[in-house]
């Protein structure tokens, strides 16, 4: 069986799952302990990110790497096109995915916790005492703000992440009002690249990922509610509906482990 080493939250990691879902390949997954988990990750793979793929005796690190050794070892359901100039475009889209909109996806959500209590609070785990949960609601918006400046997460950056996005957002619908995938009619990793990193812009509402309850359908204000992107939400939906699994097992135990959204 396929293993998946890796973190639930992490973009890269749910872009290899899609694939993995899209092309009807069974696999376990091995959730990866941030820090010392790593050791064990790099004695398996000779490097220390997620997500690593283990296919008996083969072990691949990195995404892409990942995506083109599924495609060259189960040719079912490619997510490469054959067509060259079409697979140029596709690994350019999943390189603009994985180096623009995911760095500022992840700012702008950071942006969405320091402004809405709730979106903060439902990451913490559910054990976590309703008194501390009250003490993390009350953090005043400006003093996250203020704790975010200077590391890439303050309002200016938030404010210039918002912007690359909207613009991402709307170059991507114009794209969908011609065809209904990115680089043809069929999906590709463009498209399981940036349906993964769009749960960072709002989360699935279905429990596709095992995350906190509270975070399902939840979204960054502006950019996951906004009427001029409803294109794009209704491709992402319809790529998670037809091909992402459901989880079967029981909702995650919040207080069972780190939440970890890669932020570099
Ligand atoms: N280029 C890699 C990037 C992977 C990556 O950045 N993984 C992050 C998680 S989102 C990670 O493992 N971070 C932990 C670390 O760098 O120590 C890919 O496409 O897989």
């Amino acid at each position: 069986m396929i293993e998946l080493h890796q973190f639930e939250a992490s973009h890269y990691c749910e872009k290899v799952r899609l694939i993995l879902d899209y092309k009807q390949l069974p696999y376990n997954t091995v959730e990866v302990v941030p820090g010392v988990g790593q050791i064990e990750l790099y004695r398996l793979s000779g490097q220390r990110q997620v997500p690593v793929l283990k296919d008996g005796a083969m072990v691949v690190a990195d995404s892409t790497a990942i995506a083109t050794y599924l495609d060259e070892t189960y040719p079912e359901r490619p997510v490469l096109p054959a067509d060259g100039a079409m697979r140029g475009l596709c690994l350019m889209l999943e390189d603009w995915a994985d180096e623009s909109i995911g760095p500022n996806a992840r700012k702008a959500m950071i942006g969405a916790f320091s402004q809405h209590p709730s979106f903060r609070t439902a990451l913490l785990p559910a054990s976590t005492p309703d008194v501390l949960k009250g003490l993390v609601s009350a953090v005043p918006g400006d003093l996250l703000n203020l704790l975010g400046t200077g590391v890439g997460f303050g309002p200016d950056d938030i404010k210039t992440a918002t912007l690359i996005l909207q613009r991402a957002l709307t170059s991507i619908c114009g794209v969908l009002a011609e065809r209904p995938y990115l680089v043809s009619d069929q999906p590709t990793l463009a498209d399981f690249a940036i349906a993964g990193i769009s749960m960072y812009l709002k989360f699935p509402a279905q429990r596709y990922v095992d995350l906190p309850e509270g975070l399902c359908g939840n979204g960054v204000p502006g950019l996951a509610d906004a009427p001029e992107y409803e294109s794009f939400w209704v491709w992402r939906d319809r790529l998670y509906a037809d091909y992402r699994q459901v989880r079967s097992g029981p909702p995650r135990e919040s207080g069972s482990g780190p939440v970890k959204i890669g932020i570099e």
